[in-house]
């Protein structure tokens, strides 16, 4: 914005033609004549970072997003040149840099074909009022290219034809299409002739991306200030772009504790203490399996963090361990606003040790939420962190707190505009010294961790659980998080769907949304419609405003009930499948839920699919998001495809009719497939699992399963006690060979799998049990197609 317009204008800046170049190890770095340096370094064969400065020197290379953990180091590194360009090649990928104007294109280096390049590429303002630059960048769309990915935007997941905006907003009852909300990952996918690369514009300004929006075929991406700083990361396989990028930004530090995949019941607020006994009494009663129970924020002394409202609850720390007992784990909120009163020791504290943000000018940066006028402080300051994180000693510690929520932490203001802290407040920044504008995307996620932090710390041997609402990328290495107040609309049912996928494919997994919404009421249809969507959901939890009336799984009746039941059952059940999918995350960046085009992305038909999703490696699942539904049309990707309740195969390939009554959801397994089971629990532990159960898929043909398992809590896996096994399975027509490869130190409670032959095209009239022939009385097969074996078999062997 050019406030005064006697200032000369000079519009957009464009680097020359380039006059040097030197190369230091895997970053080279090119100088044009007007002095603008384009620095290349190879990060990994598949990811080159790219960084520009209009000033010939680079500021401080620092990033809240990068991990430490991240992969370096290539296989192959050549540079050339030729008339035109300067060309770097890697195994994986060929990039040209124009001598003329420096542009980037990239190519593949199998095939040599074109995958990304500038059209005006790099360019810039220089910004006046805050000096620096406004950083851009363009590029040229190719054919028939598809977008994916940004975080949590609440729009169809092909994000061609849009343009966004990345500022991390407090969105109350946000809106189909309504942008920006509580995220910020900068980070695309573009996919095209069946190849896919990404890229990560890591700069934490106000930044905003169009995919062919203002002009139909140009891409493009700038930020109000900062850097121009992005990562291409190459593919082809999208799965690899997003593991790559999860990969560089950082997978979670530690598995969550099993019973974090478990049912979390929320809501605004239950108190006081008798409502939350009747509450977790009623689960118990009504059999309704539940892991953790949630205190907003009248929990608290006036809204003070860190204390408890004597009033309603006088003694937590006995509430907490009886509701242990009862095997719930009980989660608080956790807001950054610390009240302003001089008798509250933190903020006495934050203030003796000046932790709170701070205007421009010195002025404390004063702002109204919850507990009235508040200070703030700046978690981007590692020492306030470190105070943060030790204020939830007692919490944890002494009463036995299991999980901390990170709310408003955009940071929301309430009763300004913009909702949030005016551009000149000042940040640490971890010692880069900067405004609100750099910091505030990463604010909440700087919270978070430091919340993340405590809970380590206080939690241990146990592992940490948070959830966070605010995040830019990386969060996902601390915490889970939520999409925040949705609304209780079938709309929402549908956007919750989306989100989750885009989360996952935007490298943070961990994602759920409030089930059956967080404004308004929904009635039982919706809420049993939601729930089926929601037990897919890495994390799953009910929550509603409250002011509105009940939201608990028996709410809407008893029919309603037993559907919720029945779906909560569902998850327990598929706890070690969940938990495989999760520790693939953690390890390699898979993401737990995949959109179509992620699982395929040879099928066009799935480039605009947004319902389906693959659940983990080999369920197919897709809600019912329209009311008084008997079933809906979906896609079948391409494979074979069981159904869940009958066992019916599908063709994929096809769109097709599915039968979904309220009480069922279209569910497809994939066929091969080997789907591990434990028992319905009320909660995880309550039973130790004395049998494993494995449904096995029949397919004429190969497949591979895995199942992991380890102590459910505590860190000793990582110390190789952990349980891995691996399945090849082969059905030919009078024959299924089941092989099974064990890695890993921990020992499993149980000695025996049961397991389950779906879609067996023969009757079983032989078992060999690694090459020795058993007797049925041995192996115990059952009237209904399954056996009890040892868990230590390594060949199956099923005859007709
Ligand atoms: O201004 O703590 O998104 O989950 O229940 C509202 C009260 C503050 C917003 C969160 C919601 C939470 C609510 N919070």
């Amino acid at each position: 914005m050019i406030l005064n317009t006697e200032l000369e204008y000079k519009g957009n800046l464009s680097p020359t033609n380039i006059v040097s170049y030197k190369k230091n190890l895997d970053t080279l770095s090119f100088t044009s004549e007007n002095n603008v340096v384009l620095q290349i370094t190879v990060q990994r064969d598949s990811v080159l970072r790219i960084r520009y400065t209009t000033t010939g020197v680079f500021e401080k290379d620092f990033s809240y997003a990068i991990t430490k953990y991240a992969s370096r180091g290539y296989n192959f590194l050549e540079i050339t040149e030729d008339k035109d360009n300067y060309i770097i090649t890697t195994s994986k990928i060929i990039c040209h840099v124009a001598k003329m104007d420096m542009r980037v294109a990239m190519y593949d280096a199998k095939d040599n074909m074109l995958i990304c390049e500038d059209e005006i590429g790099f360019h810039w303002e220089e910004s006046y009022e805050f000096g620096g630059n406004v950083v851009k960048m363009t590029k040229t769309a190719q054919e028939g290219e598809s977008y994916y990915g940004l975080g949590d935007k609440p729009v169809d997941n092909n994000l061609k034809g849009k343009r966004f905006e990345n500022w991390v907003t407090d969105s109350y009852a946000y809106k189909k299409d309504q942008d920006p909300l509580y995220k910020a990952i900068p980070f695309y996918i573009g996919l095209h002739h069946e190849k896919s690369y990404g890229i990560f514009f890591d700069n934490t300004f106000r930044a905003d991306f169009d995919f062919c929006h203002e002009r139909r075929n140009i891409t493009s991406f700038w930020a109000q200030g900062g850097e121009m700083n992005y990562y291409f990361i190459y593919g082809p396989e999208m799965s690899d772009v997003v593991s790559i990028y999860t990969d560089l930004t950082g997978k979670p530090h530690e598995l969550p504790a099993l019973w974090t995949l478990g049912y979390h019941q929320c809501k605004w607020s239950y108190y006081p203490e008798s409502q939350v006994t009747e509450i977790a009494d009623k689960f118990r009663k009504l059999k309704i399996p539940c892991d953790a129970l949630y205190l907003d924020i009248d929990y608290m002394e006036g809204f003070r963090c860190f204390t408890w409202s004597n009033e309603y609850f006088p003694d937590p720390k006995r509430m907490v361990k009886e509701l242990a007992d009862k095997g719930f784990k009980t989660i608080v909120i956790i807001d950054p606003g610390i009240k302003i009163d001089k008798d509250y020791s933190v903020y006495k504290e934050g203030l003796e040790k000046d932790y709170f943000c701070k205007r421009a000018d010195g002025a404390y940066m004063k702002g109204k939420v919850w507990p009235g006028e508040c200070y703030f402080p700046d978690f981007t300051n590692p020492e306030v962190r470190e105070w943060w994180s030790d204020l939830f000693k007692e919490l944890v510690e002494d009463i036995g707190v299991k999980g901390v929520w990170n709310d408003m932490n955009e940071p929301a203001v309430m009763d300004v505009p913009g909702k949030t802290f005016p551009n000149d407040v000042r940040h640490d920044y971890d010692g880069n010294r900067c405004s609100h504008r750099k910091a505030h995307n990463v604010y909440g996620m700087q919270m978070a961790r430091a919340t993340y932090q405590g809970l380590k710390k206080f939690s241990y041997p146990k592992r940490p659980f948070v959830i966070t609402r605010a995040a830019y990328s990386g969060t996902q290495r601390y915490t889970s998080s939520w999409t925040g107040d949705n609304i209780a609309t079938w709309e929402h049912l549908s956007i919750a769907n989306i989100q989750a996928q885009r989360m996952c494919m935007s490298g943070f997994s961990f994602i759920g949304s409030d089930i059956g919404g967080f404004a308004e009421q929904p009635n039982g249809e919706l809420y049993a419609r939601w729930i089926q969507l929601g037990v897919f959901h890495p994390f799953c939890r009910t929550h509603s405003s409250g002011d509105h009336g009940d939201q608990e799984p028996w709410s809407f009746g008893p029919n309603v009930t037993d559907i919720v039941r029945k779906f909560i059952e569902i998850r327990y059940q598929l706890l070690p499948y969940l938990y495989t999918a999760f520790w693939r995350y953690a390890n390699e960046g898979v993401p737990i839920l995949k959109s179509l085009v992620l699982y395929d992305q040879k099928d066009p038909h799935n480039y605009y699919r947004n319902d389906e999703f693959i659940f983990g490696e080999k369920i197919l699942a897709c809600p019912i998001t329209e009311p008084n539904a008997k079933g809906r049309r979906m896609y079948f990707p391409f494979g074979n495809w069981y159904d869940f309740w009958t066992n019916e195969v599908i063709e994929g390939g096809q769109e097709l009719w599915v039968d979904a009554d309220l009480d069922s959801m279209p569910i497809f397994v994939k066929e091969g497939a080997i789907i591990p089971k434990y028992p319905i629990q009320q909660y995880v532990g309550e039973k130790e699992i004395d049998e494993l159960v494995l449904d096995v898929y029949y397919k004429s043909g190969e497949e591979t399963s895995q199942v992991f398992e380890d102590a459910q809590d505590g860190y000793d896996y990582i110390k190789g006690r952990y349980s891995l096994r691996n399945f090849k399975l082969v059905g030919k027509e009078k024959s299924l060979i089941i092989q099974q490869y064990k890695s890993g130190k921990y020992i499993t409670p149980y000695e025996t799998i049961k397991i389950k032959f779906h879609g067996l095209p023969f009757k079983i009239s032989k078992i060999q049990i690694d090459n020795e022939e058993k007797l049925f009385g041995d192996v115990k097969l059952n009237g209904d197609n399954t056996i009890v074996i040892s868990k230590e078999f390594t060949e199956l062997h099923i005859i007709t």
